[in-house]
């Protein structure tokens, strides 16, 4: 993965100072709004004025699950983009990912499970109650962004499968399809592109069986009709357009592991404190800030999410990285 830096790079510390009274004011305003559900009198409005119309899809906020930064807007969350099997570049996905077919589409759930299923899209929907949870997105490269998502808890999932005692690990695989696919031609990364997830952190309420973003289904460059999203770890984590997930016992292979190891772990926890090889990762650029005062952003340890932390009590965070 190639890093841009902010061409404006002016390097203002955020996170440090106190919080101006406005922006807590609307922060607050936006949680109450949230907590109400008159979703579309917040401050998404903004974020969602720019959807066009695709297919609604009706959530439940979960004022649990979400965090008081500004929505990115759906435009940038829609075209700023990586999809490797749509081409490598930001652009490309938006441009390409239309030759994606997601219906009709399955999902197999299997391995270490005393009930494998394989789902529709359909009964998937109609798994759990839908909600919606507002998450920041940490790429690796060193940007960000803020999306309102909607699903549930992947755990729904795993609950209904009950996996055995051999169960350690969860392996995503996505769908790879050259025909739908003009990214699989290149041979950046071993397809099918598959990540993975130690069974506990597969098992924390924040992961996300995602369906939509902003109101409506999955756009089909942001992993429609179906992905995860795992949001204290960098955004590579969380596969999309899955087609396969199966329970494991010995940790899965990944497609970025496999490319290159030594600048992508297994856990690829998000984390201001381990650098990546080849830049450091203690500061981010929030897509759609790029005032030319913009100003970079802290990088909060587990990407402000540490109620995650003892998932990883006792273990070295630069050695399992
Ligand atoms: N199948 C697949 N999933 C993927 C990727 C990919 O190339 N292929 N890119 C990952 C990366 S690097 C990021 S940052 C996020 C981006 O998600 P978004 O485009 O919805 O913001 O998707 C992740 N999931
Ligand atoms: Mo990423």
């Amino acid at each position: 993965m190639l890093i841009k830096r902010n061409p404006n790079g002016i390097d203002i510390p955020f996170g440090s100072e106190i919080t101006p009274r406005a922006i807590f004011e609307s922060r607050r305003r936006f949680i109450r709004q949230l907590a109400v559900g008159s979703i579309a009198g917040g401050a998404l409005l903004d974020a969602f004025a720019q959807a066009p119309g695709g297919q609604k899809l009706a959530a439940k906020p979960n004022p649990g699950f979400v965090v008081m930064d500004k929505p990115t807007s759906y435009k940038d969350a829609t075209t700023y983009n990586n999809f490797y099997e749509f081409g490598t570049e930001k652009d490309d996905p938006a441009r390409t990912a239309g030759s994606l077919r997601t219906r009709p589409w399955t999902i197999a759930i299997e391995g270490e499970v005393r009930k494998p299923l394989t789902l529709d899209i359909d009964s998937l929907l109609k798994l759990a109650p839908l909600e919606e949870r507002v998450y920041r997105l940490r790429c690796v490269e060193g940007w960000s962004m803020v999306i309102p998502w909607i699903g549930y808890s992947f755990a729904e999932i795993i609950k209904r499968v009950e996996p055995t005692g051999n169960a350690k690990y969860v392996e995503f695989v996505t769908l790879a399809d050259r025909k739908q696919m003009p990214g699989l031609r290149s041979p950046v990364l071993e397809w099918p592109y598959v990540e993975g997830l130690r069974l506990d952190e597969a098992s924390h309420p924040l992961t996300l069986l995602t369906l939509g973003m902003y109101g409506e289904v999955l756009p089909n460059q942001n992993g429609a009709p179906v992905r995860i999203v795992v949001p204290w770890k960098y955004g590579f984590k969380s596969a999309k357009s899955i087609v396969r997930i199966r329970f494991v016992k010995d940790q899965p292979q990944t497609a970025w592991s496999i490319s290159a190891p030594q600048e992508y772990g297994f856990y690829s926890n998000v984390n201001p404190n381990v650098d990546h090889p080849r830049w450091s990762q203690a500061t981010e650029r929030r897509i759609g800030e790029d005032g030319f005062f913009t100003r970079k952003r802290k990088t909060l340890m587990f990407n402000g999410y540490s109620e995650v932390a003892s998932l990883y009590t006792g273990m070295d965070l630069k050695k399992f990285y």
